[in-house]
């Protein structure tokens, strides 16, 4: 498939470690896809559901033990502990490379070695960059070529250059005591050992496209962010691009393929959808900020996913499509998740694969569920009835604002916007949200999460921040506007406030109309608030007050959210930037005089 010397020789060091029966090479041909789809299927590693329903889709159950990313053994073995900075697991590189070498050693004997060569980003597209996994599993494969482009053009493109992500990948025993998800940021290097699971395993995606590519960006001057990118195109046929952070199973892909609301829809309001996970972002030759959308596919959050919702997640998984852990409806063979409709399935199989009997499910209650919280769908991004026309176009879209946001019951209003830049990386340095299944460990526990990227930062937060401060500077008056927003502000029995979903449309209007200097704010403490009035409610049943109250902000929560940003700060030491030290301190004596 290639001559690439760098290429040959990972290869060779892999198969003398891994010691596999077979070696195939991953073309990205039908013929192939579908030979594995079938060999996935005799192995009992994929079940085939319905064709006539759901063509080309099939459901795969991980090991229990294994169904989200596992934070506490994820390492970015950078030369220094230093460098991988306070908010990471550090290893000494030697050490862990011998580590999860003993752990691989011999992994893959009876088994066939995939290779898969894959882009990340349109193939060619000078803000793409080229990856190779190696991976004992059919269900990885698969995945891998929904969410990334895989081909043997992309080897062509990649020629004699040294410049790729060697991504080693070994289920091993599915042992959670071994399993391990390492970056070496300086060796463009992941190993995932003993997990099954999308986020740890699928390495194009978090591994490489989050952890090693903000590192790249850091070193290249240029940003690999946790954000879903969409365009807004309103009645006149202009498109206006938004790129929004918000942490895993917060909204991402809800707000990427949005609807907008009946009378909005009617005047001519459209959403496109460009990503809804990732965005390289690099400043184009006319100084904007342009994004793209790494990925080829949705690894979307199932549960709560319906035609209201979502409708437009829910088509892209109407034909070839992956389900994980979601349950199964024996009736007709389909699938079946917490959220979809109100026909709970009398006769379906858990996520687990056991009898699922719908007389003993209580919402409140998660282990009676029958698909997983964090059960997922690999969905082609082509299937996607409101994908843009710029997915895969290789020079990004220009980024016209950028959205902080999480799950805070309390204190965030609904939406803000930053005073300026500065003021904008330090809102998203301070962002918080409360925890979700997307990764094991509690759920709903409120911890500091910048920028959505606590997960996936390839080194020191500190250093981080200053590469946002300094983009910056580099992109002075045509950097994109900066705002918050939280959908999930809840009355005092935990019920939300704001209805969501397509009716953030709302929000986003208000956004773009910030950005074109044409709609109002009060300027508060924290930064610029809407009106009430340019919150449009046309046809929502809210009242006023119930608005007014979203957008409050609150002496005393506010007193107690500098006191924990300050806590926050603190682990960062003498590499938080000085600018979003001062920051802090306006913050502070503005809350003091509200
Ligand atoms: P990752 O793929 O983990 O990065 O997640 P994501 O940010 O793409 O989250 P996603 O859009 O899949 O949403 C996760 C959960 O949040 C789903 O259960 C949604 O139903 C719920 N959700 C999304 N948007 C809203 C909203 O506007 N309001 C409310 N209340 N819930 C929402
Ligand atoms: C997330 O957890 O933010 C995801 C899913 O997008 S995973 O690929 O598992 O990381
Ligand atoms: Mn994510």
């Amino acid at each position: 498939m290639t001559n690439n010397k760098t290429v040959l020789a990972w290869l060779e060091e892999m198969k003398a470690l891994l010691t596999p029966d077979e070696v195939v090479w991953i073309d990205g041909s039908d013929e192939q896809r579908d030979a594995l789809r079938k060999l996935s299927v005799e192995t009992g590693e994929m079940e085939m559901l319905n064709q006539e329903k759901l063509p080309g889709c099939y459901l795969h159950r991980t090991n229990p033990n294994d169904v989200a990313r596992v934070e506490d053994r994820t390492f970015i073995c950078s030369k220094t502990k230093e460098n991988a900075g306070p908010t990471n697991n550090w290893c000494d590189p030697d050490e862990m490379y011998a580590k999860l070498y003993d752990i691989a050693r011999g992994s893959y004997k009876g088994k066939t070695m995939y290779i898969i060569p894959f882009s990340m980003g349109p193939v060619g597209s000078p803000l793409a960059k080229i990856g190779i996994e190696v991976t004992d599993s059919v269900y990885v494969v698969l995945n891998m070529l929904i969410m990334t482009r895989v081909s043997p053009e992309v080897l062509e493109v990649l020629g004699d250059s040294n410049d790729w992500v060697r991504c080693l990948h070994s289920r091993c025993d599915i042992d959670p005591e071994k399993r391990y998800i390492c970056q070496f940021p300086e060796d463009n290097t992941i190993i995932s050992v003993n997990s099954g699971y999308g986020g740890n395993v699928l390495l194009g995606k978090k591994c490489f496209a989050l952890r090693i590519a903000s590192y790249q960006g850091w070193k290249e001057g240029w940003m690999a962010e946790h954000m879903l990118i969409l365009g807004l195109e309103n009645p006149k046929g202009e498109v206006k691009y938004v790129a929004a952070a918000f942490p895993s199973a917060c909204g991402k892909t809800n707000l990427a393929m949005l609807i907008p609301p009946k009378y909005l829809r009617e005047k001519g309001y459209k959403i496109w959808t460009v990503g809804d996970d990732i965005a390289w972002m690099r400043i184009g030759e006319d100084g904007r900020l342009y994004a793209i959308n790494p990925e080829n596919g949705f690894f979307g959050v199932a549960p709560g996913t319906n035609v209201n919702s979502n409708f437009n997640a829910l088509e892209s998984t109407k034909k070839n499509t992956i389900f994980t852990n979601v349950a199964l409806d024996l009736n007709d063979n389909t699938v079946w998740w917490e959220g979809l409709n109100k026909n709970l399935p009398e006769n379906a199989l858990d996520w687990k694969g056991n009898p699922w009997d719908p007389a003993k499910f209580n919402k409140a209650d998660k282990t009676t569920c029958a698909a997983h919280p964090n059960s997922r769908f690999t969905a082609p991004a082509e299937n996607c009835p409101c994908i843009s026309d710029e997915f895969n176009k290789g020079a990004g879209v220009p980024i016209s604002a950028i959205i902080f946001g999480g799950r805070r019951a309390k204190c965030t209003p609904l939406v803000y916007q930053s005073k300026n830049w500065e003021n904008g990386v330090f809102i998203g340095s301070a962002m918080a949200s409360e925890t979700t299944a997307a990764a094991a460990g509690a759920v709903g526990v409120v911890r500091r999460d910048p920028m959505a990227m606590l997960p996936f930062c390839g080194y020191h937060m500190g250093d981080y921040f200053a590469h946002w401060l300094e983009m910056g500077k580099k992109l002075g008056d045509k950097a994109p506007k900066i705002f918050n927003v939280n959908w999930f502000r809840t009355d005092d029995d935990g019920n939300f406030l704001w209805p969501g979903f397509g009716d953030n449309m709302r929000v986003l209007n208000w956004i773009i109309d910030r950005c074109e200097g044409k709609a109002d704010a009060s300027e508060t403490a924290i930064g610029y608030v809407p009106m009430p009035e340019d919150i449009d409610l046309t046809d929502l049943d809210m009242d006023m007050d119930t608005l007014k109250n979203i957008l409050t902000v609150d002496k005393s929560m506010w007193e107690k959210e500098c006191a924990e940003i300050e806590e926050h700060y603190k682990k960062f030491g003498d590499r938080l930037p000085e600018e979003l030290k001062n920051q802090l301190a306006t913050l502070k004596a503005n809350v003091e005089k509200l």
